[in-house]
């Protein structure tokens, strides 16, 4: 596509072009796509309303991740689960705000597609007009399950087998990135409200092989192990002919200092650390939010690790498992599992 072309390309035009590449395409996958984004327009629109609106603050209510759920967020999660139930594409789907898996109710067909989603993350900085986001991920339901009852096995599958990813920024204006991987590139799409479309902004999106950015919550220090803390301290150590110290940049929502240095370069960690002993594999879970953005950042040309290995490989064990993050530019993250895995000594 040259430049002048995709200029006032929208999002739909985009998925059905793409659609039309891949021979055994049945359009249902177009058509989960365009209700996801109906849905993310619903939120992006309450998410610029929210200071003014009794929707902002908390429910009081506790997730099962043991957080309390902010208003917005159940907003979100209600709004993806009745918008996409009905589409009939899906299998199930999952939510972080959902212990269980989301079954299609009876009334509605189901189809063969499974999407698991973190419908507004970076919770915590709602309340402060920080950008917060979507994340979405997209699954085939595995050929070999026959029974007619929706499994957790169905669900539990590396993140190597997603179809699809990406994630939606409520931020200065609302940008939709997504891949369908397999080489199609990773695409940018920013919503333009007076027309109620996302249109192409942001064509093929290459992450630069090494950045100059790390974004770590550096108030975790006294909890990490020997290794972490030497890995940060040779990002801020000056070294000319490395380019060292990099800059430190971290909002604390995942999608936004993710979509900084995917355009820029950079890596984003969130390591294990010691604080709560019962869970001492990092924040972040490896279904809703790492295997997501994963699959993203390497179908952009970056890496994604737990610090031992790729993140797409992993085999999940349970569906809000957590999980050391390392993503961004490849040759930051590289030397990022090299330390923590103890392959290298810095
Ligand atoms: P959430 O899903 O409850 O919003 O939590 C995930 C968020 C990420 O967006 C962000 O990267 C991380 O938590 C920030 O955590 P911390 O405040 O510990 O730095
Ligand atoms: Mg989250």
């Amino acid at each position: 596509m040259n430049a002048k072309r995709s200029v006032g390309t929208t999002i739909t035009e985009h998925i059905l072009t793409q659609q039309r590449t891949n021979p055994e395409a049945t359009g249902a996958f177009t058509t989960l796509l365009n209700e996801l984004i109906v849905a993310a327009k619903v939120i992006s629109r309450e998410v610029n309303k929210a200071g003014l609106t009794d929707i902002l603050g908390d429910t009081g209510r506790i997730n099962v991740q043991n957080e309390r759920v902010q208003k917005l967020d159940l907003f979100a999660n209600q709004v993806i689960i009745q918008r996409m139930r009905h589409v009939g594409q899906l299998w199930c789907m999952a939510s972080e705000e959902d212990p269980d898996l989301i079954e299609i109710p009876a009334e509605y067909p189901r189809g063969n597609y499974i999407l698991v989603f973190d419908p507004l993350d970076g919770s915590s900085n709602i309340d402060v007009n920080v950008s917060i986001g979507t994340i979405f991920g997209v699954y085939r339901r595995p050929e070999d399950s026959h029974t007619n009852e929706v499994l957790l096995n169905d669900v539990l599958q590396p993140g190597v087998e997603q179809v699809a990813a990406g994630y939606f920024i409520y931020g200065s204006s609302t940008i939709m990135v997504y891949t369908t991987g397999s080489g199609t590139g990773v695409h940018g799409f920013t919503l333009f409200p007076s027309v109620g479309e996302f249109l192409l902004s942001h064509e093929n999106i290459r992450i630069p092989e090494q950045g100059k950015t790390y974004s770590v919550n550096e108030g975790n220090y006294a909890y990490w192990d020997e290794r972490t803390r030497g890995l940060i301290d040779y990002f801020k150590t000056p070294d000319k002919e490395t380019s060292r110290p990099y800059t430190s940049r971290y909002v604390g929502s995942l999608v936004a200092d993710f979509h900084r240095n995917l355009l820029k370069g950079g890596i984003f960690m969130y390591p294990a650390d010691l604080k709560d002993p019962k869970k001492p594999t990092g924040k972040l879970r490896l279904m809703v939010e790492a295997n997501p953005l994963a699959m993203v950042v390497e179908e952009a040309g970056g890496y994604a690790s737990d610090g031992n290995g790729p993140i797409l490989q992993i085999e999940p064990a349970t569906l809000h498992q957590r999980v050391p993050l390392f993503i961004g530019s490849r040759k930051d993250v590289q030397l990022a599992e090299d330390v923590i895995s103890g392959r290298r000594v810095l």
